[in-house]
C-alpha cells in the first residue's frame, strides 16, 4: 500500500539523518513538550528541568533504541504489523502505555526530521512520513485489548 514516492521518500530521508541524533532529540522533546509522558521512565532517574532531560544518558539511550525499532519499521515497510507484534504486546501487557503517546512521538519525530533536513523536507515527503508514522502507531496498538 506504498506508492513507489512513498517508499522513496521513507527510505530518503531515513538515509539522510544520524538515526540516534534524532531519536535522543525526539524523546528530549516528547518528555519536555509533553510532561505527562515522564510518568512511563520512573527508573530513568533526574527529569527535574529541560536541561536535566537533555543530560541524562538513560534518555539518550532509549531514544537510539526506538529509532533503532523503526529502523526495523522501514526495512520491512511491507510488513510492519507482524514485525510490531511482540512491541505491541510489550507496551500494552507490560509497559500499559497509552497509544495516544504513540502519535505524540510520531508528531515529534516529523518536527525534528523538518527540523534537520530544512526545504528537503518537501511537503510530499512530510505526508509520506505521517503516513508512515500512523502505520507504525496503528501497529503498535494493534495488541492492546
Ligand atoms: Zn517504547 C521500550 C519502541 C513509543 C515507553 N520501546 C521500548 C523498546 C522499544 C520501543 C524497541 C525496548 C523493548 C525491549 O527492551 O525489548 N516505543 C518504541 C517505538 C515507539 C515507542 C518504535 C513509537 C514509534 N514507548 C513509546 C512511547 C512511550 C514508550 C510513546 C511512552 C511515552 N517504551 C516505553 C517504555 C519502555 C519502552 C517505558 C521500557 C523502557 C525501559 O528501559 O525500561
Amino acid at each position: 500500500h506504498w506508492t513507489h514516492e512513498e517508499r522513496a521518500a521513507i527510505t530518503g530521508v531515513w538515509g539522510k539523518v544520524d538515526h540516534d541524533c534524532a531519536g535522543t532529540e525526539t524523546l528530549v522533546r516528547l518528555l519536555v513538550v509533553y510532561p505527562w509522558t515522564q510518568r512511563y521512565f520512573s527508573s530513568f532517574g533526574n527529569m527535574s528541568s529541560v536541561s536535566a532531560i537533555a543530560g541524562n544518558p538513560k534518555v539518550a539511550a532509549h531514544g537510539k533504541k526506538v529509532l533503532g525499532a523503526l529502523g526495523k519499521a522501514i526495512d520491512n515497510l511491507d510488513n510492519i504489523k507482524q514485525t510490531y507484534t511482540a512491541l505491541s504486546e510489550l507496551h500494552s501487557d507490560k509497559l500499559h502505555v497509552d497509544p495516544e503517546n504513540f502519535r505524540l512521538l510520531g508528531d515529534t519525530l516529523i518536527v525534528v526530521l523538518g527540523n534537520k533536513l530544512g526545504a528537503a523536507f518537501t511537503p510530499e515527503i512530510h505526508a509520506a512520513w505521517q503516513k508512515f508514522m500512523a502505520v507504525v502507531c496503528a501497529a503498535l496498538a494493534r495488541q492492546y485489548h
